[in-house]
């Protein structure tokens, strides 16, 4: 079976499979043609019970933006649910979210059904997240649109790791290669070159010219622990839980 994905969002359109949509070419889009993968946006706004489908309202206790009304979701939730019967892992996509990180990418790959909320409002009202209890995942420290980009970048995420995802499997492996075990942070990679041997004034590396695979190995596992210790010296540090 395939793994389904579910997006609940304002703005299905963005989840279209066609290119030029963003999950419409390379691994994602090959994994769907090879039954890897499915996925189904469903519009929010098409459960509002209100007059003029509204699924958004002002908050309580004034400010800016608008709040994501809780009844046109529960009900949307539900309804995608129903559409098949292996339980889904609820997410959402939120600013207040667990980071996203390697880890937690490989086990979500596991799971057969996936269902992901995006807003695209200051929020959604607290009430709602606290019944459907969604597991609540964050792309970083910076301000995004709504949640739909950051749904398609774990989507992205998750389906590069589904197995048979990739032409050849081994870049798969290799980013889960570290010294300190298959799900600890990697280190960051190694330069690479190809032809021309020289090329503005700007020559390769001798050493990965020489044919020793050995050192060429050695030279590669330590241009990476150089880069970890100047780039993200936090990899290099033991996982913090
Ligand atoms: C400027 C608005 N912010 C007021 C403090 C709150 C806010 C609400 C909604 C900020 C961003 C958003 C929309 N973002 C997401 O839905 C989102 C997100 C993100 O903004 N950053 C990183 N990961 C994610 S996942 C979903």
């Amino acid at each position: 079976m395939p793994l389904r994905f579910d997006i609940l969002t304002t703005f299905p359109e963005m989840f279209a499979h066609e290119p030029p949509a963003a999950l419409g070419l390379s691994i994602p889009s090959r994994a769907r043609a090879a039954g890897l993968v499915e996925w189904h946006a469903t519009n929010i706004r098409d459960f509002a019970e209100n007059k003029h489908s509204k699924t958004d309202d002002r908050p309580f206790g004034g400010g800016p933006g608008m709040v994501m009304m809780c009844q046109p979701l529960w009900d949307a939730v539900h309804a995608v649910e129903a559409r098949d019967p292996r339980p889904a892992t609820r997410i959402l996509l939120s600013p207040q979210g667990v980071p996203l990180k390697q880890k937690l990418v490989e086990e979500l790959a596991t799971k057969p059904r996936i269902l992901l909320i995006a807003g695209h409002y200051e929020g959604l009202d607290e009430r709602v997240i606290e019944k459907l209890a969604p597991m609540e995942i964050s792309l970083g420290d910076y301000v995004l649109s709504g949640g739909e980009l950051g749904a398609m970048v774990l989507m992205d995420a998750i389906i590069r790791k589904l197995p048979g995802a990739l032409g050849h499997e081994d870049s798969s492996v290799e980013d889960s290669f570290s010294a300190r075990g298959p799900s600890a942070q990697p280190l960051l990679d190694c330069p690479h070159y190809t032809k021309p041997r020289e090329w503005m004034g700007l020559s390769v590396p001798e050493i990965l010219l020489s044919g020793d695979h050995g050192k060429i190995a050695q030279w590669r596992l330590d241009r990476m622990l150089e880069r970890t210790r100047a780039r993200r010296p936090d990899l290099l540090q033991p996982p913090s839980e």
